[in-house]
C-alpha cells in the first residue's frame, strides 16, 4: 500500500476531536459546520463509500431495506409555488386538483401495500397546511391503517404544535416535512413558505413525540454547497430526523424545472454518503427518482448507506419502479425487506 488513498478510515474520516481527545461518534453530532462537510464531499469516492459503509454496518444490517408505501390522499391544486411540484396550481402539469380521498379507498391501497411487503404507509396530500376541517378525516385514515399493523406516516405540509399533537394522539408514527435544499438556495426554489416555516414545522412534529422523516430534494440545479447545507440543517436539528428521504429531481413537465440539468450519479451516491455520515442512525431513504436510476447506480446508494425506499409504481404523481422489478433488485442484490412492525429487528 503506497498511496495516500490507502488510508485507513480513522485518518480519512478527519472526526472532530472531543474534550480530551477522544473521537466524537458523529451519531451524536448537532454542530457540523459546512466546510467539514464539503471536505466529506470532496473525498476520493472509494474513501468516502467505505467510511460511509463501515459506519451503516455498525448501526444497521446492512443488508435490509425498510420499505414504504405512499399514497396521495389529496391530489393537485396546491396554492404553493414549488418549483418542481406537479401538484401546484400556479404551473400548467398534466395532474388536475382531486378531492380527499374516500376512507376505503384508503384502506384498500394500505392493504395492497402491505401485502407487496410495505411496513409503513405514509399519505401525501397537496395543502400550503390542513385545515380543522380535514384533520377528522386524517386522523380516521391513520387509524384505520394502523389498525392494519402497518407504521404510519403523512405529509400534509405545514402542521402548528395544536395539529402535531392531535396527529400524534390519533396514532400517526411518522410526520414527513422536507427542508428540500439549503437555507441560501430554497427561495430559488419556493417563495410562499419560509425555511424558518419549515424547521417550525419539524419542531412542532417533535415537540409532540412524533417521528420526524425530513430531507430533500437534489439535482434542482443547486451547487454542491447547498447539497452540503441541506444535509448540514438536517444533521444540527436537536434530534436527528428518524427518516431521511434524499430525492433525485423528477423533471415534470410544465413545471419551471422541467429542463433541469440532470445531477451527475456519482454526485447523488455521494450525497446519500454523506448523509449516512452525518446522521449514522437514522433511516436514509432513496426516494423520488428511482424509475430512472439503474440498478448500479441504486446497488451503490445500498452500499452507501441508504436502507429505505418507496415501493409501489406510483410515489404521489409520479412513476416508480414496479414492485416486481424491486423485487428482482432485491433478489439480485440478496437484500430483504425489514420485518414487519412488532418483528424482531436484529442490529437495531
Ligand atoms: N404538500 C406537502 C408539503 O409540501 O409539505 C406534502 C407533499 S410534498 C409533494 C412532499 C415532498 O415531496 C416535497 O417536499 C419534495 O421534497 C418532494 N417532491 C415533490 N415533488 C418532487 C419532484 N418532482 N421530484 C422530487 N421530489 C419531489
Ligand atoms: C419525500 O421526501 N418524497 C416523497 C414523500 N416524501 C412524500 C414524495 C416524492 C414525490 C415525487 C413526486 C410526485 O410523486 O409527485
Ligand atoms: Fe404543494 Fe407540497 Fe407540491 Fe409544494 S410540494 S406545491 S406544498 S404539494
Amino acid at each position: 500500500m503506497t498511496s495516500s488513498s490507502s488510508t485507513s478510515v480513522e485518518t480519512v474520516a478527519a472526526p472532530a476531536l472531543a474534550k480530551g481527545g477522544a473521537v466524537r461518534d458523529p451519531a451524536f453530532r448537532h454542530d457540523w459546520q459546512r466546510a467539514e462537510i464539503l471536505a466529506l464531499f470532496a473525498r476520493p469516492f472509494n474513501d468516502l463509500l467505505f467510511e460511509a459503509h463501515s459506519l451503516h454496518r455498525r448501526h444497521f444490517d446492512p443488508n435490509r431495506v425498510q420499505i414504504s408505501t405512499l399514497l396521495s390522499v389529496k391530489t393537485g391544486g396546491c396554492p404553493e409555488d414549488c418549483k418542481y411540484c406537479a401538484q401546484s396550481a400556479r404551473y400548467d402539469t398534466e395532474i388536475g386538483a382531486e378531492k380527499l380521498l374516500a376512507l376505503q379507498e384508503v384502506v384498500r391501497e394500505a392493504r395492497k401495500a402491505k401485502e407487496a411487503g410495505a411496513t409503513r404507509f405514509c399519505m401525501g396530500a397537496a395543502w400550503r397546511n390542513p385545515k380543522e376541517r380535514d384533520l377528522p378525516h386524517i386522523l380516521e385514515m391513520v387509524q384505520a391503517v394502523k389498525a392494519m399493523g402497518l407504521e404510519t406516516c403523512a405529509t400534509l405540509g405545514m402542521v402548528t404544535s395544536e395539529q402535531a399533537a392531535a396527529l400524534k394522539e390519533g396514532g400517526l408514527d411518522y410526520y414527513n416535512h422536507n427542508v428540500d435544499t439549503s437555507e441560501e438556495f430554497y427561495s430559488e426554489i419556493i417563495t410562499t413558505r419560509t425555511y424558518q416555516d419549515r424547521l417550525d414545522t419539524l419542531a412542532n412534529v417533535r415537540a409532540a413525540g412524533m417521528k420526524v422523516c425530513a430531507g430533500g430534494i437534489v439535482g434542482m440545479g443547486e451547487a454542491r454547497a447547498d447539497r452540503a447545507g441541506m444535509l448540514m440543517t438536517l444533521a444540527n436539528l436537536p434530534e436527528h430526523p428518524e427518516s431521511v428521504p434524499i430525492n433525485l429531481l423528477i423533471q415534470v413537465p410544465g413545471t419551471p424545472m422541467a429542463d433541469t440539468e440532470a445531477l451527475d450519479p456519482v454526485e447523488f451516491v455521494r450525497t446519500v454518503a454523506v448523509a449516512r455520515i452525518l446522521m449514522p442512525q437514522s433511516m436514509v431513504r432513496l426516494s423520488a427518482g428511482r424509475e430512472h436510476m439503474t440498478d448500479e447506480m441504486q446497488a451503490l446508494c445500498f452500499f452507501a448507506g441508504a436502507n429505505s425506499i418507496f415501493q409501489g409504481e406510483k410515489l404521489l404523481t409520479a412513476g416508480n419502479p414496479e414492485a416486481t422489478a424491486d423485487r428482482a433488485l432485491f433478489d439480485r442484490l440478496g437484500l430483504k425487506g425489514e420485518e414487519p412492525v412488532g418483528a424482531a429487528q436484529p442490529h437495531r
